[in-house]
């Protein structure tokens, strides 16, 4: 049996509950930006939200939810652009302070580093995106505590396919048996799984009733010592929280 040796972590709904009020919002902010009677709510956003990946995910919108609009010539360019801007309204929200972590997870990762834990990030969304929310949270020192940032365009599928995963594992040069996955979504738990990851899920909103089997635990957050964790699936013990104590005694049962 190998022992842990290292935390891979997603990010959008993860470290941080980021796509209701951050990224959706900033979606709608770059369609007013180009004038396109746009506006993605909360409700269409959760249909949209089946499609990773922000440039994917617009395509999938006009391709499933627009009628008779003429796409311009360049498709890819007009997709891109408007992802650019989406981008810019984003990363002003992470500068503003706007986008907070999720619960427990500040402390797990101080926990973790104490342990002697590698950590990764395996994500759909930019580096930059993953970097702005790590220096707004925890500091511009907190992107060196991750050995990898695989993020977005850098696998050529993205989740649910478990290219970002396998691309971490890979240049950590860890088997997946020495690791733990964090995820909040099916999408993500299919990406992880299929990278053979064992995977812990903090779920939010939007991810609360999908299928979630196949996790070691599926709770509602990672919870704090004062904030206890709803067990949604699994067994977490006698435990109220995620420590690293939890996280051995997972890694040892998976
Ligand atoms: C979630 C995603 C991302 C974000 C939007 O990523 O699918 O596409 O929704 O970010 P993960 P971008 O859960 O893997 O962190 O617009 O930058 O793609
Ligand atoms: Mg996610």
């Amino acid at each position: 049996m190998n022992s842990l040796q290292a935390l891979i972590f997603d990010v959008d709904g993860t470290l941080a509950d980021t796509e209701r009020d951050g990224h959706r919002p900033a979606f709608n902010k770059a369609f007013a930006e180009a004038g396109l009677p746009w506006e993605w709510s909360v409700e269409l956003y959760a249909k949209l939200l089946a499609v990773t990946g922000g440039k994917e995910r617009i395509r999938y919108f006009m391709d499933q939810f627009l009628e008779g609009f003429e796409a311009p010539a360049d498709l890819n360019g007009f997709i891109a652009g408007l992802h650019q801007s989406k981008t810019r309204f984003y990363l002003q929200m992470l500068q503003e302070g706007l986008i907070p972590l999720r619960p427990g997870v500040a402390r797990l990762l101080g926990e973790a580093r104490e342990a002697g834990l590698r950590l990764a990030i395996a994500t759909t969304t930019t580096p930059e995106n993953v970097t702005q929310l790590l220096e707004a949270t925890l500091g511009k020192a907190s992107i060196g505590w991750f050995e990898v940032i695989a993020a977005g365009d850098i696998v050529p599928a993205k989740k649910p396919a478990p290219d970002i995963f396998v691309h971490a594992l890979e240049q950590m040069n860890l088997s997946p048996t020495e690791c733990l996955a964090f995820e909040d979504s099916e999408n993500g738990l299919r990406s992880s799984l299929g990278a053979d990851l064992p995977t812990l899920v903090t779920t939010n909103g939007y991810t609360r009733d999908q299928d979630l089997e196949g996790a070691l635990l599926v709770i509602d957050s990672l919870g704090e010592p004062d904030a206890p964790f709803e067990v949604l699936s699994g067994d977490a013990g006698a435990s109220t929280y995620v420590d690293v104590a939890l996280l051995r005694d997972l890694r040892a049962r998976a």
